[in-house]
């Protein structure tokens, strides 16, 4: 039987696309990563929807002072000095809506600093 060149290529191009996509599926499910910003007094997002059983990281820039994130529940506790940023990576095991605080005094309104986590399914 004639070999057909043709038809080789094609199952390799085939083969080719299918394990790419595969592998930016994993990608793009491998991490969340989101940005956040600090400044006195207030967070920017401060509404972050993430997704349970994926990992996070939260990046936190802290602007014009010391700022840091505390989420209790969901173990997360980083402190950005000024001009500075940190970030931590963790993967949310609850569902529900967990809220942030500055952890670091930075003035006056301070207290009112926060932000709120969805974890979803
Ligand atoms: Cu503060």
């Amino acid at each position: 039987m004639k070999f057909k060149y043709t038809n080789l290529m094609f199952v390799v191009a085939y083969l080719a696309i299918v394990l790419l996509s595969a592998r930016a599926l994993r990608a793009q499910d491998s991490t969340q990563h989101i940005e956040i910003a600090a400044k006195r007094f207030s967070f920017t997002p401060n509404d972050i929807t993430i997704k349970k059983g994926i990992p996070a990281t939260f990046s936190l820039t802290s602007g014009d002072a010391d700022h840091s994130l505390k989420i209790k529940e969901l173990n997360v506790n980083i402190a950005a000095k000024k001009g500075s940023t940190k970030e931590v990576t963790f993967t949310p095991t609850q569902v529900g809506t967990f809220e942030g605080r500055c952890g670091t005094f930075c003035g006056s309104g301070h207290g009112s600093m926060k932000l709120t986590v969805h974890v979803t399914e």
